[in-house]
């Protein structure tokens, strides 16, 4: 059995608890990101705690110190998890995760994005990235689940690290990604379908098929 991890890109507090309370019973974890929590507020996290743990997919790209800071600000908010860029190197990865420890927290390092544009300058270094985010001790891995060959290669180097996939549903990624993930993020292929409980309990049944 796999992952299945609801990515809450919606832009409204009360559209984002209507959905979370109609998938709940499908999916892990919730992902929330800037279009959410810029739009209903921090406070957001703590509220769809009450649903599910919760991942701050706040991208951390900075100078060690403003990225410690981020993070701390997502772990008091409640999250369970936060998402930091790997390109940005060890120094701010290794800050990340000494937060984290703080709060029983865990990190996930983006690879190589899952959009076209991941090819044009990640790729060339997301092997490197898998490297020095083991090394630092970050707990998982962000990679795209749209380049399955790309995957691969990205789970041997990684080894037993865990592998979250977004990509599947609106950006074409492939359920094939589930050979290598152990699990997947959804964003619009569950909230923006007609019936998300429906659509959150079919992908339920594939995580769970494998
Ligand atoms: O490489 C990445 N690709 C990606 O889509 C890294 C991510 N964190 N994401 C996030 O996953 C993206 O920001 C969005 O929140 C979600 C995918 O949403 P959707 O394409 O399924 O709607």
């Amino acid at each position: 059995m796999k992952e299945l991890i609801l990515a809450l890109d919606v832009t409204e507090r009360d559209k984002a608890i209507d959905i979370a309370k109609d998938v709940t019973e499908y999916v892990d974890r919730i992902k929330v990101n800037y279009p959410l929590v810029l739009s209903a507020g921090i406070r957001i996290i703590k509220e769809l705690t009450t649903f599910k743990p919760v991942i701050a997919d706040f991208k951390i790209a900075d100078i060690p110190h403003t990225s410690s800071l981020i993070a701390r600000i997502a772990f008091e908010s409640g999250a369970e998890s936060v998402i930091a860029h790997g390109f940005v190197g060890g120094d701010t990865l290794a800050e990340v995760c000494k937060v984290a420890k703080e709060f029983d927290g865990r990190v996930y390092v983006v690879t190589e994005l899952s959009s076209p544009g991941g090819e044009e300058f990640m790729s060339a270094v997301s092997l490197k990235i898998v490297e020095i985010a083991r090394k630092v001790g970050c707990d998982g891995l962000i990679a795209p689940s749209t380049r399955v060959e790309r995957l691969r290669e990205i789970r041997e180097v990684a080894g037993d690290m865990e592998i979250l996939c977004p990509g599947i549903g609106a950006q074409g990624g492939s359920l094939e990604a589930l050979r290598y993930a152990d699990g997947i993020i959804v964003g619009r292929g569950i909230y923006a379908a007609e019936n998300p409980a429906k659509a959150a309990m079919e992908y339920r049944k594939v995580t769970e098929g494998v």
